[in-house]
């Protein structure tokens, strides 16, 4: 059953073709391919969940996708539909997506962060009829957030909870008992998904008023994992730490969890990213490879220097996500003893790496260079002409693993891709003579805080709705810490009792909204700056720099 057309614009197939006659896409699924892999080394370490004490062999995780899964299809679960999946760094989210691939449901992919807001979105906009979440992580209760999505969504009919208490809702745990038991014959409804079809829904950080979701198939994903490992060196003996929100596309795909699962490696869940936390599993699990965002590297890369615990497993620190800058760079080899790799990458397909045997320099100054001879690459004007070699200008792109068109999103599409199929990244680059790019800034109306991606439109929107606005801009600014900040401009009514900012900034987290979209500073002003043919000036307002 193949639901990407009818929802997503999908390759041309003399693309598709190509790309299956290079051997790009080999006709696998996830499905399938843990199958394999559980069959090839059934006692191999999968999953090591830290926070409690799990450790998950490839058997094992494979007979938890089945009986997942036949619990899930027993309560109507069915092919092509939506589950949306917030969980936190815990082992059942790989038993959780797997089960979803082995049905042929789509989980959609929400972060622990998102709240009332964007998971009543996800539920209402995907349809979708089952919503897994947490009980609780990090002092928050996500049954409450299930409660309030529940009540929004009419369509879900499941809400589905991990770990030992589920409050009004059904446990994980409830789900499996009823299934096969372990060693029965495969249910012949599983592994059915054909390799063109919609493996999952990933998010965009988008720079729209609501995320736009990304819609990936099993052919296209997996030859994106396969490039990653290949590119990173992640073999059998690899051990991959997630530090990252697990269902990210950075932790998950650069070579991330599923490419550690692809190598019939293993995948070590680090409940929270602080040095404190991950350098001792670093030490006791023997982790070979990581990825982080830059506020993080810089974070690590201090607390190396009089750490006790024994780093010396680790090979490759990916960093990725936002900008690093290359004063910072420079420092990870020394601090950590490993190998950099520079990760550029959109969960819309397109991953750039710096290569393992690049040159420092290279490494240092650089966001690498495409995946695959597949990935075209343009660097255009804003007319969309191209320009010369070496100039700074937009970048486009189309290949064997990047999007055709966001999920149900026909006129946004229009916009963010062209008539032949490239990809508006929204990023400005250049490229050097060696094809790597040089990330120099963004055109897309968007901020990046420390590689949690905010769209200035969405913001915008929710500080409108407060009585006292009369008109908002959200832009970034500079931290030192997170490369970004967002900073709202805000015009007050005329008349509006002025509220404190501090008040404003509650009003917004109040609405339901993740926390890193809660501005980090509001300033009260009586006009904005415009442009020559009257616009709004964004660029002028993040060039002003006025006190709170
Ligand atoms: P998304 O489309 O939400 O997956 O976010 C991807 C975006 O993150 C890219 O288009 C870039 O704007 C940004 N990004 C990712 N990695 C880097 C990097 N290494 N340097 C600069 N920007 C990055
Ligand atoms: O920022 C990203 O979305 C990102 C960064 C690095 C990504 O999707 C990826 C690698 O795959």
């Amino acid at each position: 059953m193949n639901t990407a057309q009818a929802d997503a614009p999908t390759w041309p197939e003399e693309f598709a073709e190509r790309y299956r006659a290079a051997g790009w896409w080999r006709g696998e699924t996830f499905g399938r391919m843990l199958r394999e892999r559980a069959a090839a080394h059934p006692e191999r370490t999968a999953v090591v969940d830290p926070a409690s004490d799990r450790r998950w062999s490839y058997r094992e995780l494979d007979e938890r996708a089945d009986r997942l899964a036949a619990g899930l299809l027993a309560r109507g679960i069915a092919p092509g539909d939506r589950v949306v999946v917030q969980l936190p760094n815990v082992a059942e989210f790989f038993e959780v997506i797997f089960a979803l691939f082995r049905i042929g449901a789509l989980p959609v992919f929400a972060l622990p962060a998102h709240r009332e807001t964007e998971i009543g979105y996800f539920c209402s906009f995907t349809e979708a009829v089952a919503y897994v979440t947490a009980a609780e992580h990090d002092g928050y209760d996500y049954r409450g957030l299930a409660t309030t999505v529940r009540a929004t969504a009419p369509g879900l009919r499941h809400v589905l909870i991990a770990g030992t208490d589920p409050g009004p809702f059904e446990s994980l745990d409830a789900v499996r008992a009823d299934a096969v038991p372990p060693g029965a014959a495969f249910d012949p409804r599983f592994d059915q998904p054909a390799p063109g079809d919609l493996a999952f829904l990933q998010l965009s950080g988008g720079s729209t008023g609501v995320p736009k979701l990304i819609p990936r198939t099993h052919d296209d994903y997996l030859y994106s994992l396969y490039g990653s490992n290949e590119i990173c060196e992640v073999d059998a003996d690899s051990v991959y730490l997630v530090v990252l929100p697990a269902a990210h596309n950075f932790p998950l795909s650069s070579p991330g969890s599923l490419g550690t699962l692809l190598a019939g490696a293993t995948v070590v869940l680090c409940p929270r990213p602080s040095p404190e936390v991950a350098f001792p599993l670093i030490a006791r699990e023997g982790v070979t490879i990581t990825g982080l965002v830059p506020p993080l590297a810089l974070l690590w890369t201090e607390a190396a220097a009089t750490t006790g615990h024994d780093l010396s497993s680790l090979e490759v620190l990916l960093v990725g996500g936002a900008k690093f800058s290359e004063e910072a760079a420079r420092r990870v080899r020394p601090a950590l003893g490993c190998t950099l790799q520079q990760v550029f990458g959109m969960a819309e397909g397109l991953v750039n790496y710096t290569r393992l045997d690049d040159p420092e320099e290279t490494v240092v100054t650089t966001q690498g260079r495409p995946i695959s001879p597949g990935d075209e690459i343009r660097i255009v004007d804003d007319e969309d002409r191209d320009l010369p070699a070496g100039a700074t200008g937009h970048l486009l792109t189309r290949g064997p693993y990047t999007i055709r068109g966001y999920w149900r999103a026909p006129e946004h599409n229009a916009r963010s891709f062209t008539a032949d199929g490239f990809y508006r990244t929204g990023d400005v680059v250049r490229l050097t003579p060696t094809g790597h790019l040089v990330v120099e800034g963004r055109a897309k109306d968007q901020i990046n805080r420390g590689g949690e991606k905010i769209a200035a439109e969405e913001v915008e929107n929710h500080l409108l709705a407060h009585p006292a606005v009369h008109d908002a801009n959200v832009v970034g600014e500079p931290d030192p810490y997170l490369g970004e900040r967002t900073c709202a401009y805000v015009i007050l009514r005329a008349g509006a009792e002025p509220p404190r900012p501090v008040a404003v900034k509650r009003f917004v987290r109040e609405r339901g909204l993740a926390a890193y979209k809660v501005p980090d500073r509001v300033v009260f002003v009586e006009t904005f700056p415009h442009t020559g043919v009257g616009k709004i000036s964004k660029k002028e307002l993040r060039s002003t720099a006025p006190t709170d």
